[in-house]
């Protein structure tokens, strides 16, 4: 049987668009059956590109049923529209989880900038020393996944529990950044990090990544250091 596309999901680089790893997931999650492009980015033609599919010049962008959803915190609330296990069904453990991402979403400039996501590069620490706002970040980080953990995650290995959900598909990013850049935790996040890792969905993102033309690779983020 032949299924029908409903849409297009269009992502960048897969090796280091972590705002695309959200989207990508959350769709993924949620079992959307649209067809999936990727752009690379660092590329002459990439705002072009982007920009011809979405006005908002950003990547994750998905089209689905003729509706343009253009940012990763709006593809995920969409998604859960669809497929409700993506948000913890009890109401106060929703609210958690939405500030979880939000916080996300909106904060961790430091990690950002200074940790950024690159699949190809394993356990490796800086040299460069950490700075104050990037360990306080971390230190966040670590925080958010140890507590939501303990009050929420007992059924499973994600931070609510079995399912794997919006809010681990927003750290999965940061996930990939601690092991990336080495970065050490307690046992808590450390069980985490293998988790997120281990999970299908991540490890076909990663195996996809491996496989993106060498053409793509970027100096800016290869050269991290
Ligand atoms: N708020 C947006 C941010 C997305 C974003 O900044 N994406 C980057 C790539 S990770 C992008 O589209 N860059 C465009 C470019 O490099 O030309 C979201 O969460 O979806």
């Amino acid at each position: 049987m032949v299924v029908m596309a409903e849409g297009t999901l269009l992502i960048g680089t897969k090796r280091y668009s972590s705002w695309s790893l959200r989207g990508w997931l959350s769709v993924r999650l949620a079992g959307l059956t649209v067809n999936e492009e990727v752009v690379p980015l660092g590329q002459d033609e990439t705002a072009g590109l982007i920009e011809s599919f979405s006005p908002a010049a950003r990547v994750p962008a998905l089209r689905h049923q003729e509706t343009l959803i253009w940012d990763s915190l709006a593809i995920a609330e969409y998604c859960a529209e669809l497929s409700v296990d993506l948000w913890p069904e009890d109401r106060k453990a929703r609210a958690v989880a939405r500030s979880v991402c939000a916080e996300m979403h909106s904060g961790f400039q430091a990690l950002r900038r200074d940790l950024p996501m690159n699949l190809g590069r394993i356990a490796r620490p800086r040299a460069t020393p950490p700075s104050e706002e990037l360990l306080g970040d971390i230190a966040r980080v670590e925080a958010l996944w140890t507590q939501t953990r303990a009050r929420f995650g007992s059924e499973g290995p994600f931070l609510f529990g079995a399912a794997f959900g919006n809010t681990d598909a927003f750290y999965a990013p940061v996930v990939s950044r601690f092991l990336s850049y080495g970065i050490e935790t307690g046992p808590v996040a450390r069980d985490y990090m293998q988790a997120v890792r281990e999970h299908t969905l991540v490890e076909a993102w990663y195996e996809a990544a491996a496989a993106e033309p060498e053409s793509w690779r970027l100096d800016r983020y290869e050269s991290v250091d």
